[in-house]
């Protein structure tokens, strides 16, 4: 009997003597988050507006997206190109293709990060009606959110997270009908997304929650919380905008609720239910919401500013470093 109580003493003692220092460590953990290097971002931008509007069944496009997954491979991700052929609003087959790039597969901890890489067939949002039928160029709209997640990449590969990550580029996000034409609705947007979310690269795939990164490299951006985003994911929105306040960046991370967006994120949540946030620049000074530039022929190089990025992927290297 008095072996018994002793061997439960030096159980309960060490138990207690294992959970303490856990809980300061936890509190105390120095996290080693590595720098993100806003000049590689930025040449990650440029090198997909260098190929011309990436609009999809054009040459530019399917450049492109060889760039991009030989750009992720280098990058020490394991790649799946998933292509589709999907349906339009009007009844065009776009030969579509979602760029996956995969870090620690095994590991059952994981963390989405997604954009879209394609670029909008018209500048129906331009001021000049001769401007409507032209492609967008795309440099915030589509390139900036894929030239922060390559610079990521190539930290990861630098230095392994803890947790799995699987970074997805996806395409004909922006294929979506205009104002005032047949067939506009909102699931004429977001077709690569919704082809993935039916078939997941990975049967059942799951991850903690998502994070979509869409026109994130305007100078002055300001990113609020988006609606769609606060209703399905909440905590992941405070947890990100927490983060960025922390490290100085609240002029871009706005303590503030948005409108809601129409965008990717929407269908991870509505239809693979993983808590997924919307990261877009939202101006509630402008009709539409979005920046001067949306949807014309501005979105140009000189609408990406090295700081904007800089904001964006230090944020979110510390939210994956830390998790
Ligand atoms: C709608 O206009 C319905 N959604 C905007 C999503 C978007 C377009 N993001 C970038 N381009
Ligand atoms: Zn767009």
């Amino acid at each position: 009997m008095k072996k018994l109580f002793i061997l439960l003493f030096i159980v309960s003692v060490s138990g207690a003597c294992r959970k303490a220092p856990a809980t300061v460590q936890a509190e105390t953990k120095p996290v080693q988050v590595p720098a993100f290097n806003s000049d590689s971002a930025y040449a990650y931008v440029k090198a997909q507006v260098d190929f011309g509007p990436r609009v999809p069944n054009t040459a530019e496009h399917k450049k492109c997206a060889v760039y991009l997954a030989d750009k992720l491979r280098a990058f020490g991700a394991a790649v799946t190109e998933q292509r589709a052929t999907l349906k339009a609003f009007d009844g065009t087959k776009l030969d579509a293709v979602n760029i996956i790039g995969v870090y620690n597969p095994d590991a059952q901890r994981r963390v989405l990060l997604f954009a879209h890489w394609d670029s909008r067939p018209w500048c129906d949002q331009d001021a000049d009606p001769a401007n409507h039928k032209k492609p967008v160029l795309g440099a915030n709209d589509g390139a900036s959110g894929v030239g922060v997640l390559l610079e990521m990449a190539r930290q990861f590969n630098a230095r392994k997270p803890d947790v799995g990550v699987d970074i997805i580029f996806f395409d004909a996000e922006d294929y979506g009908a205009p104002e005032g034409v047949p067939g506009n609705t909102e699931d004429s947007w977001c077709l690569g997304t919704q082809y993935w979310c039916a078939s997941p690269h990975v049967p059942g795939y799951q991850a903690r929650y998502g994070i979509l990164l869409d026109m994130v490299g305007a100078p002055g951006a300001t990113f609020y919380k988006e609606q769609i985003s606060m209703y399905y994911a909440p905590n992941i929105v405070e947890k990100v905008w927490s983060v960025a306040q922390k490290l100085g960046f609240g002029n871009y991370f706005v303590n503030e609720q948005g409108g809601g967006v129409t965008d990717d994120h929407v269908y991870v949540n509505k239809l693979l239910q993983i808590p997924s946030i919307d990261i877009i620049h939202y101006n509630s000074n402008s009709g539409h919401g979005f920046g001067d530039y949306w949807h014309t022929v501005n979105d140009n190089m000189d609408n990406i500013d090295k700081n904007t990025l800089y904001a964006v992927g230090t944020t979110l290297l510390n939210v994956v470093y830390s998790e």
